[in-house]
């Protein structure tokens, strides 16, 4: 949604299970800040097994991110791939371990399937480790391909342990 001063609302999902991951999204969280954006949520940080990839990974740390922002999403995508650079993200196999991962989960409501960027993100309804966080600083945020919202999209994911709280604030 566009705000009056132009700026629009995004969501971002932070995960990562390799080092000192809190440490990495607190980084993540200032580079997003010094490239423009105004931070106005943060949910708190939780600890989940791996969801999918190789066997055997460490758990997961995940949070969102909720922020305004001037930037055009391609900007935005790039934003992120480059804090995940500097956050030391090797990319060897898919979904196998990282240090961080950005994922734009929602740039103000738009729908794209270009595969370089596709919004809202693909698999944010099917994943728990997106949609806790997520309901916990917009529970009304609404999925403008499904039409459903995120704390609705929660309640249908087939019953798993919900992901343990590491941390209120970070
Ligand atoms: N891309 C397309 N759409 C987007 C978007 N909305 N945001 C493209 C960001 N990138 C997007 O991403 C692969 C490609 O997706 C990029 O070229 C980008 O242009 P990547 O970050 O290199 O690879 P990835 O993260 O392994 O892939 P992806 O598809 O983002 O993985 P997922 O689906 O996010 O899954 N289990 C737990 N518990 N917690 C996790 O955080 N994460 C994953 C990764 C698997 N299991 C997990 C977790
Ligand atoms: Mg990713």
């Amino acid at each position: 949604m566009s705000q009056n001063d132009g700026t629009v609302t995004v969501y971002i999902a932070l995960g990562g299970n390799l080092g000192d991951c809190r440490s990495a999204f607190v980084r993540a969280r200032a580079a997003l800040a010094a490239a423009g954006l105004r931070i106005t949520a943060c949910a708190p940080l939780y600890r989940g097994a791996a969801v999918g990839g190789p066997a055997g990974q460490p758990d997961y740390y995940n949070t969102v991110i909720q922020a305004a922002t001037t930037l055009t999403a391609t900007q935005l995508l790039r934003l992120c791939q480059k804090i995940e650079h500097q956050g030391g993200r090797q990319r060897q196999q898919r979904w196998g371990a990282r240090t961080i991962d950005l994922d734009i989960l929602d740039y103000a409501g738009t729908v794209s399937a270009a595969p370089h960027l596709t919004l809202p993100h693909p698999r944010l309804h099917q994943r728990r480790f997106v949609l806790q966080p997520l309901c916990a600083i917009a529970p009304d945020w609404h999925h403008p391909r499904l039409k459903h919202n995120a704390a609705s999209l929660l309640e249908q994911l087939p019953p798993q342990p919900a992901l343990a709280l590491v941390a209120q604030r970070w």
